[in-house]
């Protein structure tokens, strides 16, 4: 087995083969962060089908679920960090409601020492302003794949701006589809298209190194 089969059955919404495969991947002392970037890299896919017709909305939702099944399995594997990193505020801006990803980062910020205030999906910028001005994060993590989500997220770094908070929390925004133009659009410090890097960007960004 190996992690274009997983791919293959992910794709193809096998749900009881893409579980059985995690489970074998896994006992023959794959990395956990590679299973998941192969899940991530099958929803891609399924995206695509998505855009082209050929998958409708009730294979997205199969999807998540699917991804939820082999998150239960694969998130206990993640090696933990005792050492305590640093605070982050993250949630799924507003007009958005996935949070696979969000919580995938979520899962492997904490692994590596952070502490998460996740404020869950469809956040609204005031509500990102009032839990940092609350929790005085070091950082404040902006989760959206949709492309309207880049809208609310450059609102929320203006009213963190006018709330006069800007300057006290580095900002770092991830999902699918950000780069380099969306973080200067939105006017965040840094952005990461897959959680690893996140936490590594996140660890720069507090001066800890990658
Ligand atoms: C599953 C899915 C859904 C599920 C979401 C379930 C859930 N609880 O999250 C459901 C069915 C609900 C859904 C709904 C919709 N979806 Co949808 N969905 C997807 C799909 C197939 C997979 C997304 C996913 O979970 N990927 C897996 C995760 C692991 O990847 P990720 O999110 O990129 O996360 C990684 C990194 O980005 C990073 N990361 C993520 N967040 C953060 C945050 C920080 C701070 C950091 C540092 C890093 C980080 O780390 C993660 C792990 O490496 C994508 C296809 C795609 N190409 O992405 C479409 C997709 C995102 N959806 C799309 C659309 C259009 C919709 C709907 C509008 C459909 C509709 N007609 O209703 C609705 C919108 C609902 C809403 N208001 O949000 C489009 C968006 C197009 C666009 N450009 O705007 C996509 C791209 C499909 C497509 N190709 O057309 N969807």
């Amino acid at each position: 087995m190996s992690l274009e089969d997983l791919i293959d059955a992910f794709v193809n919404l096998d749900e009881e083969k893409v579980l059985r495969i995690v489970e074998i991947l896994l006992r023959e002392g794959k990395d956990p962060t590679e299973i998941l970037e192969a899940c991530r890299r099958a929803t891609a896919l399924i995206g695509e089908r998505f855009e082209r017709g050929e998958y409708f909305l009730s294979e997205l939702v199969f999807a998540s679920e699917i991804f939820n099944g082999v998150m239960r399995i694969v998130l206990p594997e993640l090696k933990r960090e005792v050492k305590p990193t640093g605070k982050i505020v993250l949630g799924t801006v507003q007009g958005d409601i996935h949070d696979i990803g969000k919580n995938i980062f979520k899962a492997f910020a904490e692994a590596a020492g952070f502490r998460i205030i996740d404020l869950g999906v469809d956040v609204p910028p005031e509500r990102f302003v009032e839990a940092v001005r609350t929790h005085s994060p070091d950082i404040l993590g902006m989760s959206g794949l949709l492309t309207i989500s880049y809208e609310s997220m450059k609102k929320t770094v203006e009213a963190l701006r006018e709330a006069g908070l800007r300057d006290k929390v580095k900002i770092i925004i991830g999902g699918g589809r950000v780069d380099e133009y969306v973080k200067r659009y939105t006017g965040a410090d840094e952005w990461a298209d897959n959680a690893m890097l996140g936490v590594k960007k996140c660890r720069e960004m507090l001066g800890l190194g990658g």
